[in-house]
């Protein structure tokens, strides 16, 4: 296990970051596509949902979202114009294969490869992830992420799309598994939003890491010689209350329980023993050589991260979860509460325990209800704060010689927030969903000079 030491990279000079950091921004297709059934596109789980009564904030569909499937010429153009380099999109798997596992859609492979031409022509460096959340109906109608087929399909399908797109260099397998499985199939609010027990849910996981293993395979036998592929995952980030030799091991220890089940196997090719002694008889059924597939040789993680509960080692040192006083504050999200420390440890906490080389953040952001533009103008001050004091503990871990190599802003769009519909703001562009008109907020003029002067200002 590697120990960080602070001051590790102590040649950073202050609120700079390494020379060839990766600055970016990202989004994912249901979110901001619209066109749900253009072109030949199929249902997907979330276009279902959505049209499900009292699922999503008033009944907000993605039909139109921001429209970026017509308009995604002026959007990377705008991108041009502030600087961004990097930019992390998905492909909708409806699109591809709009019954999951059928006849191709010629059309939808097309639409990337388009959309892909305009992002070159803009200097913009693509991340694609292969899943965000989108898995076509018919699927789910078959039993979805509980059975096996979505495995064999998703495996055509990743095959299909990296051989489509040779011009991608960085590819995603999938977005954050425990949310896709767990918060989806374990009584959470993300599509198909359904309640089964414990066996289920984690039979769900383990078929998400498998597809995981067939992204990796499809990247190194049919990708680019020089495309690297890693897994982003949405860790479930902790935060020792002091930075005392006590409290940050009893935070690693809850760090290493929450976490065990998505990155022991993909690390470690094994379930560890005490998540199987948890699991009990709700142990998922793993088959040989699936482990194989499952830990196959990642070039980095991407981690998702927004927010970490704090720890502290209580009695006899026992970890202890803390909660956070009433007044505490928070983004519009309920879940937001601002713990910029958690850029910290969360990266840390991955390189320590499973000695990850290449971490990229491909989320960080937060979400506001209210942002008005007035006179043209967005003044998202409590943005530029949250960024601000996310980054600062982000780059600290970088000079404490956490192996970060870039940061992926979400989002460049106000977009479909899931069950939060259009209320909730994540863009460093405002979207008004009226007219599609875009706004650059205050935000995104800041993150521009970030960006340009590989500082934070
Ligand atoms: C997630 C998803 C994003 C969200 C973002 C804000 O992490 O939940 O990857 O699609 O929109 O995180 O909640």
């Amino acid at each position: 296990m590697s120990r960080i030491k602070s001051g590790a990279n102590g040649s950073l000079a202050p609120h700079r970051f390494p020379e060839d950091f990766v600055w970016g921004v990202a989004a994912a297709a249901p979110q901001i596509e619209g066109a749900a059934a253009a072109d030949g596109k199929g249902e997907s789980i979330w276009d279902r949902f959505a049209l499900t009564p009292g699922k999503v904030y008033q009944g907000h569909t993605l039909a139109v979202a921001c429209d970026h499937y017509h308009r995604y010429r002026e959007d990377f153009a705008l991108m041009r114009e502030l600087g961004v380099k990097h930019y992390r999109l998905s492909v909708a798997w409806p699109r591809i294969f709009p019954d999951g596992d059928g006849a191709l859609n010629q059309a939808g492979l097309d639409y990337y490869r388009r959309l892909l031409g305009s992002l070159e022509a803009n200097g913009i460096t693509p991340w694609v992830t292969l899943f965000h959340w989108d898995l076509p109906q018919c699927l789910e109608e078959r039993g979805g992420w509980r059975t096996r087929i979505v495995v064999d399909a998703f495996a055509r399908y990743a095959d299909t799309v990296v051989r489509a797109l040779p011009a991608v260099k960085h590819w995603i397998t999938l977005n954050e598994i425990s949310c896709f499985t767990e918060k989806a199939y374990g009584g959470g609010n993300k599509a198909p939003g359904l309640n089964e027990g414990a066996a289920v849910v984690n039979q769900t996981c383990h078929h998400a890491l498998l597809c995981h293993g067939h992204g990796v395979r499809a990247v190194r036998e049919h990708g680019a010689p020089d495309a690297r592929v890693g897994l982003t995952d949405g860790p479930s980030v902790v935060i020792p209350v002091t930075e005392t030799a006590t409290d940050i091991a009893a935070a690693k220890q809850v760090f290493s329980e929450e976490n065990i089940r998505v990155l022991d196997p993909l690390y470690r090719g094994s379930y560890a023993e005490s998540y199987l002694r948890t699991a009990g008889a709700a142990q998922p059924q793993v088959a040989k050589d699936d482990f194989k597939l499952i830990c196959q040789p990642t070039d980095f993680i991407g981690l998702n991260i927004y927010n970490g509960t704090f720890v502290r080692a209580g009695a006899e040192g026992r970890p202890e979860k803390l909660d956070l006083p009433a007044n505490y504050p928070r983004a519009d999200s309920p879940w937001l509460a601002l713990t910029p420390q958690a850029l910290y440890w969360g990266p840390r906490m991955v390189a320590e325990l499973y000695g990850v080389k290449s971490i990229y953040i491909t989320e960080n952001g937060c979400g506001y209800d209210e942002e008005p533009v007035v006179d043209g103008q967005c003044l998202d001050l409590h943005r530029r704060e949250y960024l601000r004091s996310y980054l600062t503990e982000l780059r600290r871990a970088i000079h404490d010689g956490v192996p970060v190599k870039g940061y992926l802003l979400w989002s460049f769009l106000d977009n479909f927030e899931w069950q939060d519909g259009y209320r909730r703001r994540f863009g460093l562009c405002h979207v008004d969903f009226e007219t599609q008109q875009r706004t650059p907020k205050l935000s995104a003029q800041w993150y521009a000079s970030v960006m340009r002067e590989n500082r934070i200002l």
